[in-house]
């Protein structure tokens, strides 16, 4: 079934809902809260009520997105945001491939009467709990999907205009967080999406400037400090191997999210194809796999790091001592790189 075909059953259920709620993935980066933001508008300016649950807040950068602050945070108000999701007739999923990615709401996710559907680009969704998958890994994000999605719509008949500018904003920002500003998994939808928020009025400038280029003076120090102290290369390997450990955290004043991003620099220099960030937290070390190659991170992450995305992009976790994690990275790659053929 296409994706226009799912959209049109997707905006009847849509229509006969009355308690729609919204939700994403554990830590929800730019496409999560865009993405939920939109759809969240998209039903408000049809006067739709509609609310947004996120497992835990997005980091304070991506906050202009949600300028009333209504978003509610599982992590912070469990009860209402329980009672919210039992109560609710239709859960609407965004950026996510299993409810296991909304961490400690899966349970209240799964159990929930409520209709379900997925509407995602990460590779092998699981769909069973829900009535409608809308999953497209080519996307180069949700929002870009959900973009194609409502433009599908009956109430939009094709015309971007018919979303309005608080919409298009915010599934702007999602798109261009997760292409890290057009720099990966663009195809020519992403472009002609793009090109049809400008029209419509969307300000890249602005969004560059809020998505971009608001970094606090610790993260660029840090950045400095690991790339220079702690940055590896494996040159037979291809591969350059990072850490931030709990150390560096308190020491440079860092708050999640300010790292975000660190996994792509090594990638700009020549013949690294693939790039390894581990950050240290109290409870396991967080992997962050990229590749700019023909190496698949996402199988490299399913095999050997407890996680998975996209081909180009993927995380993890591990839960071993920081110490031993170089040696384990060492070792897992070149199994991995032999077993695929790349050495
Ligand atoms: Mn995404």
């Amino acid at each position: 079934m296409t994706i226009e075909k799912q959209a049109q059953d997707f905006e009847t259920m849509l229509d006969s809902a009355e308690k729609v709620t919204i939700i994403s993935h554990f830590n929800p980066d730019g496409d999560a809260i865009g993405s939920a933001v939109g759809m969240r508008e998209f039903l408000a300016a049809k006067g739709q009520d509609a609310r947004i649950i996120m497992p835990s807040p997005e980091p304070a950068f991506l906050s202009f997105l949600d300028p009333d602050d209504t978003i509610i945070y599982f992590s912070e108000n469990k009860e209402l945001a329980k009672s919210i999701i039992n109560d609710s007739d239709l859960i609407v999923c965004l950026d996510f491939n299993k409810p296991e990615r909304t961490e400690w709401m899966s349970g209240t996710l799964i159990s929930a009467k409520a209709e379900k559907v997925m509407i995602d680009h990460h590779l092998h969704p699981a769909g069973d709990i829900f009535s409608i998958v809308i999953s497209d890994p080519e996307a180069s994000s949700t929002c870009e999907l959900l973009y194609r999605i409502l433009m599908a719509f009956s109430y939009t008949e094709g015309d971007p205009y018919r979303l309005g500018l608080t919409v298009l904003t915010a599934l702007a920002a999602g798109l261009l967080t997760d292409t890290n500003n057009f720099n990966n998994s663009v195809t020519p939808y992403t472009f002609t999406a793009a090109a049809s928020m400008l029209q419509a009025g969307v300000d890249f400038d602005y969004l560059n400037n809020m998505l971009f280029k608001r970094f606090s003076e610790s993260r660029m120090r840090l950045m400095g400090h690991l790339l220079k102290d702690s940055m590896i290369l494996y040159p037979g390997l291809k591969a350059s191997f990072m850490t931030m450990t709990m150390d560096d955290r308190t020491a440079y004043g860092i708050q999640d999210g300010d790292t975000e991003g660190f996994v792509n620099l090594p990638l700009m220099i020549h013949d690294v194809e693939i790039s390894a960030f581990f950050s240290e937290t109290p409870d396991f070390i967080k992997v962050s796999l990229r590749s700019k190659g023909h190496v698949s991170v996402n199988s490299l992450a399913r095999k050997f790091f407890n996680g998975g995305g996209h081909e180009r992009a993927a995380g993890g976790r591990l839960y071993i001592p920081i110490s031993d994690v170089r040696g384990y990275f060492v070792e897992s790659l070149e199994q991995f790189l032999l077993e695929n053929g790349k050495i």
